[in-house]
């Protein structure tokens, strides 16, 4: 990325707002057209198509509609949307004008996560420029269309990253997830027509609208178009964000990133943060693709690539996890709320060498009546770490279980959930 891209004279000596001018060409049908032409899917954490997310919006039925950014980065080991807002706020503003343009939406919120008070000074200045050089506000280069950007933070709730969420919290609520049907696309801000995409999802816009269609699916791999910003946290040498086409694996992004610290061995990693099952040492070549990922049992989600070494404990990893998840859980559902509370509990038990073996059946009990029992994808996610961590490493379970290996905590330490 050129330094100073976050400035718009430097922006625009890079092609910036060229995508929009030609975007602005055209109907907002033909840009849905495109884009679903183009292959691009979320780059959030689902992998849902944007082309047709942005074509459930209903046209021309005399609603407000509403363009929500979702910025609010927290799924654990995630740091691929705040890198963008701060290097390349442009490229996010752009990609904002032209999506709220193709789902005639004239206001549009970017809802970044509180903590980031960087870069929600880094977007509110250049929504500032785009203004005054007339790329925001009224009749746009000439077009007739008509856009606000509000910039809002949020108040550091991992909650508030699931998209309904996030839009109670927008409209000044406690942020609790709706259910869903009615999909935001009909029934989203004010229970008006909206949609909610990821800063990712939205930041490539622009470069797909200039390169074309057939250029973004030909950087991916088959049904997962385009490049990706992975990031790779823990025992590599040089942990940071890798943008690589689709499909690149964990060995080519490891080499990237200057091998495996020294003395260290792969042992479990996360494809796409903790929400996501672990994979192992047996996945470092699989594709990093929706689909590839998908097939090993585990999913892409938002390509945060935690790797852990033969020196890391995976039992331990699951039970950091599960406090997160215990400790953000909204409370709205019984399965979620109760089940983390315990499974942290029976963690701690185990950890502290008095678990037995019908720990681990209650671990996949609880698991199970976690999956798809939960009112949203906190409580599914949660067990991810559970149910994988026993599938690939029961030993290590055992390890404590049987006293082969040192309990990491005194009973005494221990204060519970
Ligand atoms: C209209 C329909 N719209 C689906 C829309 C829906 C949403 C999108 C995808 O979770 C995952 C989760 C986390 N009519 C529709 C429709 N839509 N059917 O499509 O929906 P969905 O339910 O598949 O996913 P989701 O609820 O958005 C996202 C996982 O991502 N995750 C965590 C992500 C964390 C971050 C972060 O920190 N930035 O993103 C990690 O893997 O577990 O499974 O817009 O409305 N018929
Ligand atoms: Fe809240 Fe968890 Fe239920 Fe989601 S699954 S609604 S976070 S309690």
């Amino acid at each position: 990325m050129s330094p100073n891209a976050w400035k718009l004279d430097v922006y625009e000596q890079l092609d910036g707002y060229a995508a929009l001018r030609k975007a602005l060409r055209h109907t907002p049908d033909e840009i849905i057209a495109f884009m679903k032409d183009s292959g691009h899917r979320g780059r959030g954490g689902a992998g849902f198509p944007v082309g047709m997310k942005w074509g459930f919006v209903p046209q021309n039925d005399g609603k407000p509609h509403y363009m929500v950014i979702n910025a609010d980065e927290g799924e654990p080991g995630t740091c691929k949307d705040l890198p963008l807002m701060m290097n390349d706020p442009h490229s996010v503003i752009e990609g904002v004008i032209i999506s709220s343009y193709a789902i005639r939406a004239n206001n549009a919120y970017i809802y970044v996560r509180g903590e980031a008070v960087h870069a929600i000074r880094k977007l509110r200045h250049a929504v500032k420029e785009a203004k005054a050089a007339g790329y925001l506000g009224r009749n746009i280069l000439g077009s007739g269309f008509d856009l606000d950007i509000v910039v809002h933070a949020g108040a550091g709730a991992y909650i508030c990253g699931e998209e309904t969420a996030l839009l109670d919290s927008l409209e000044g609520y406690r942020g609790q997830p709706r259910l869903r049907p009615p999909f935001p696309a009909t029934h989203g801000l004010y229970q008006q027509p909206s949609c909610i995409n990821n800063v990712g999802t939205i930041a490539a816009v622009p470069h797909i609208i200039l390169g074309g269609a057939q250029w973004w699916k030909d950087l991916g791999s088959d049904n997962s178009a385009g490049t990706m910003i992975y990031s790779l946290s823990g025992r590599v040498n040089r942990p940071g964000q890798y943008e690589c086409g689709m499909g690149t694996t964990l060995r080519e992004l490891i080499e990237l990133a200057g091998g495996m610290q020294e003395g260290h061995e792969i042992k479990f990693w996360t494809p796409g943060g903790s929400s996501t099952p672990m994979l192992t040492a047996d996945h470092i070549d699989v594709p990093l693709d929706f689909d590839s990922v998908a097939k090993e049992g585990s999913m892409l989600g938002t390509t945060a690539l935690m790797i852990y070494s033969n020196q890391d404990c995976p039992v331990y990893a699951s039970y950091r996890w599960i406090k997160f998840y215990h400790h953000e859980s909204c409370g709205k559902c019984t399965p979620c709320r109760e089940g983390n509370y315990w499974m942290v509990h029976v963690y701690e038990r185990i950890l502290s060498g008095r678990g037995t073996e019908e720990d681990l059946r209650t671990l996949t009990d609880a698991c199970a009546n976690l999956l798809g029992r939960s009112f949203c994808g906190l409580g599914d996610g949660a067990t991810s770490c559970v149910t994988s961590s026993l599938k690939y490493f029961r030993q290590d379970y055992l390890d404590y279980i049987e006293g082969h290996r040192p309990p990491l905590f005194h009973p005494d330490e221990l204060v519970g959930a």
